[in-house]
């Protein structure tokens, strides 16, 4: 049986170097002679994406629960292309994936400091976060690049977008935290890498959890949540 390339997902916070680091990650892929391919979620280009996009630059509003199926549904346009990719023995590497969806919606019903209006609808919990993504393709391998939210603030400063603010990523970082500690085990599928370190030493470590895996997996791609 020929082996399927590996699924590869990097997560972190908004400024945590995600995308200079899958730069350098495609770079070394293809220098070692394999096939690579680059995803980035949200897809900002499909019709769900652009509903996507309008929402993160503050031009629409959209009820929480709304916007976490939006990004959900963008994830499943893409799933076949993933899985197809795979078995043609392309790498696929993605810039964020599900674990950014749980966190930022998981997110944005802790309390905050400033009280914000009640709604009559309940707040995100964990489960019911993970719900749409279940069954989606299984990353072999996610690498958090953690940083804290002030310096990730420090290093060049947040954007425009909605949100881009250090009390919400000091949030996100937590529920990320919890997503680690669910994740982790034994098979080290959920890795965590200091991303305040200088990027050679970020790009250094991560290289490590990549190389291992760059001559392909004899199982069939997993599936999220269905254990
Ligand atoms: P990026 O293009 O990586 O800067 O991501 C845009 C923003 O969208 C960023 O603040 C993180 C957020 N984001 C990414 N994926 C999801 C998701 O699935 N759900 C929610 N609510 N936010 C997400």
């Amino acid at each position: 049986m020929t082996k399927r390339a590996p699924f590869i997902v990097i997560e972190g916070l908004d400024r945590s170097g995600k995308t200079t680091q899958i730069e350098t990650i495609r770079q070394r892929i293809q220098n070692s002679g394999r096939d690579v391919v680059c995803i980035k979620f949200p897809d900002r280009a499909t019709p769900i994406g652009q509903m996507i996009d309008s929402y993160l630059r503050s031009q629409s509003d959209l009820d929480d629960h709304v916007v976490h199926l939006l990004f959900s549904a963008n994830r499943w346009e893409l799933a076949s292309t993933i899985i197809s990719y795979l078995n043609q023995g392309k790498i696929v590497l993605c810039d964020r994936y599900a674990f950014s969806g749980i966190a930022f919606s998981v997110a944005k019903s802790l309390p905050t400091e400033v009280e914000s209006p009640p709604s009559d609808l309940p707040p995100i919990t964990l489960p019911w976060a993970r719900a749409p993504d279940a069954s989606l393709p299984a990353p072999d391998l996610t690498l958090f690049l953690d940083i804290a939210p002030q310096v990730a603030r420090v290093r060049g400063g947040y954007g425009e977008e909605r949100y881009e603010k250090e009390d919400l990523q000091r949030r996100v970082r937590s529920v990320f935290g919890e997503i680690g500690r669910e994740m982790s085990g034994e098979d080290r599928k959920w890795v965590v890498v200091d991303a305040g370190l200088s990027l050679s030493a970020v790009s250094q470590e991560i290289w490590g959890y990549v190389e291992p895996l760059l001559d392909g997996l004899d199982s069939s791609v997993g599936r999220l949540w269905t254990e």
